[in-house]
């Protein structure tokens, strides 16, 4: 039988400072997403987009230290329900951003479905954040920190539930920069990070194999997020936070035949490509590549 497979976009660009990101999800389809993964043999349902509303004020600061907190939680419920809905359905929920801070409505869907929810957090940064150690309020720098339960109860408790995934069940790949908060929760709560230093010395295949071995044996299924600013800028550069020294097109393309291979990926989402600081939509073209690569295009 076809596998089926809803793309869901989330226009949002309130989880930070730089306009355009909310163009993400075009640039995504423009790039030939939808064709991609029909060719190789799924049945698509693109569901087009989730509403995004307008803050009242300019990038309006609420509850002291967050950013458009109130339009990031409701698009975030929004895109929850929409993502548990499709899960039930049977239907694997492909998610395109739209900055990361819509993380916190595709992890709060997904998890609902599992015992022991893994998550491999593909990024530059930890996303580890809370209103306290936010050095920029921006709520795409919250998301993880958000879905293990630590943040505003606005963004912790979309659909009643919290929290929606286990620290040791977390893995994250191409941590380059780190705030101090961040390591701290780090130290703390024991999450896995194959920082840019793990993956120049030990090579991304050893890296991936490891993070699909460990997640293997105490997850029964894992979100992949990927944050195209894990690519290093010189090859991804339409993103709003581009951080040196990143990983190469080849690697990530290595990654996610991994995984395609490992079969074990039940939800994804591509976030922060901002079309307007990119050259000539290469980093949407990157998206769809590393999506085809993920979804088998290697193995067919
Ligand atoms: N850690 C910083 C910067 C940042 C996080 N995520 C992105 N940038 N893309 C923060 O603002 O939390
Ligand atoms: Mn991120
Ligand atoms: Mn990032």
């Amino acid at each position: 039988m076809r596998k089926h497979m809803s793309i869901i976009g989330v226009p949002m660009d309130l989880g930070q400072n730089r306009r355009g990101v909310d163009m993400g999800p075009s640039a995504i389809r423009y790039a030939g997403v939808v064709e991609r993964l029909e060719n190789l043999g799924y049945h698509m349902n693109d569901l087009g987009d989730v509403p995004v509303s307008r803050p009242d004020g300019k990038n309006e600061i609420q509850d002291g230290k967050l950013r458009n907190l109130k339009q990031v939680a409701e698009s975030n419920q929004k895109l929850a329900e929409l993502v548990d809905k499709e899960i039930v359905e049977n239907h694997f929920p492909l998610i395109l951003g739209g900055d990361h801070s819509i993380a916190i409505g595709s992890l709060a869907g997904a998890a609902k479905h599992f015992q022991n929810l893994g998550v491999i957090w593909y990024d530059a940064h930890g996303d580890l954040n809370s209103g306290d150690t936010s050095p920029s309020g921006n709520i795409h720098g919250m998301p993880l920190a958000v879905s293990i339960g630590i943040g505003h109860d606005k963004l912790t408790t979309i659909l009643d539930y919290a929290p929606k995934v286990k620290p040791e069940n977390i893995v994250i790949i191409g941590a380059r920069s780190l705030d101090p908060g961040e390591k701290e929760l780090i130290q703390e709560k024991g999450i896995n990070v194959y920082s840019m230093h793990e993956i120049d010395r030990m090579g991304m295949s050893q890296v991936v194999t490891e993070a699909i071995n460990y997640l293997r044996e105490r997850t029964d299924g894992v979100h992949l997020s990927l944050d195209l600013d894990g690519l290093d800028p010189e090859e991804a550069p339409g993103v709003g936070t581009p951080v040196l020294g990143g990983l190469s097109y080849r690697e990530s393309h290595l990654a996610m035949e991994m995984l395609a291979e490992a079969d074990m990926i039940t939800s994804a989402e591509f976030v922060e490509v901002n079309p307007i600081l990119d050259d000539k939509n290469k980093t949407a073209s990157q998206a769809v590549g590393l999506i085809g690569s993920l979804f088998g295009e290697k193995l067919k």
